[in-house]
């Protein structure tokens, strides 16, 4: 182990509350290559051709501005019945692709440095964000057991992130996540609220037009 690399880490990981840990240019880092960021992107563009990005409807009959996908054994979804888990992508009617090697060692990677040692995600959540794309505040509770963390994987162009407390009147800070961004949501912050203000106009040298966001589960 290389001292002068654990040092340099060490500036790269931002505590943000109880068991949530920012692991700044985490895919830049250490025995990842540079081109670790490039051969997520890869895979990703191999992934949503199998199950396109798609504008979901929420349960009260609003289209999203995030275009989303999955890959794993479950994917996420909304409609007007209602957020869910499923195994089938109701697009194509076929099982969402499987998940990357690159993307699975990634996050275990990522969950052990934030103190979880066993976490084996099912689900990955892809979302792709365009100019005026948000996310409102919102808790992650449709996964079934709460002990297990969250691990976000920022991609392309930066987005400021909210990040607030138990309660949606909670105050909130702003966080800015960028290419390679790399986080850890775990402990007594997994159900805090949190959102994405509206991305901003701009191009990145490796995603356009766009910021994707990569969210590890274990969902079932
Ligand atoms: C804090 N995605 O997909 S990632 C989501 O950037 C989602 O696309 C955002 O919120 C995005 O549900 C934020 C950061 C994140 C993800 C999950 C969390 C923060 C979290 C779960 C609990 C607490
Ligand atoms: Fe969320």
């Amino acid at each position: 182990m290389d001292l002068f690399a654990a040092t340099e880490n060490f500036a790269f990981q931002e505590p943000l509350g109880p068991g949530a840990i920012l692991l700044r240019k985490f895919c830049q880092q250490e025995e990842r290559a540079k081109a670790n960021a490039a051969a997520l992107l890869r895979d990703l563009a191999a992934l949503v051709e199998i199950s396109p990005l798609r504008h979901m409807v929420t349960p009260g009959g609003f289209e999203m501005s995030v275009a989303m996908s999955n890959c794993g054994a479950l994917g996420w979804v909304t409609d007007q019945a209602g957020y869910r888990y499923q195994a089938l992508d109701p697009v194509t009617g076929s099982p969402w692709p499987s998940m990357p090697q690159s993307f699975l060692e990634l996050a275990k990677r990522a969950a052990q440095v934030g103190g979880f040692e066993n976490f084996v995600p099912d689900a990955c959540l892809i979302n792709r964000y365009e100019v005026g794309s948000r996310l409102t505040l919102h808790q992650d509770k449709n996964e079934i057991d709460f002990m297990q963390p969250i691990v976000s994987v920022s991609l392309g162009l930066p987005a400021v992130f909210l990040f607030g407390g138990l309660e949606r009147t909670s105050p909130t800070r702003k966080v800015q996540l960028t290419h390679g961004d790399v986080a850890v949501w775990g402990g007594s912050s997994r159900l805090n609220y949190h959102g994405i203000l509206p991305l901003k106009d701009s191009l990145h040298e490796l995603t356009g037009p766009y910021r994707y966001n990569l969210t590890f589960r274990k969902a079932g």
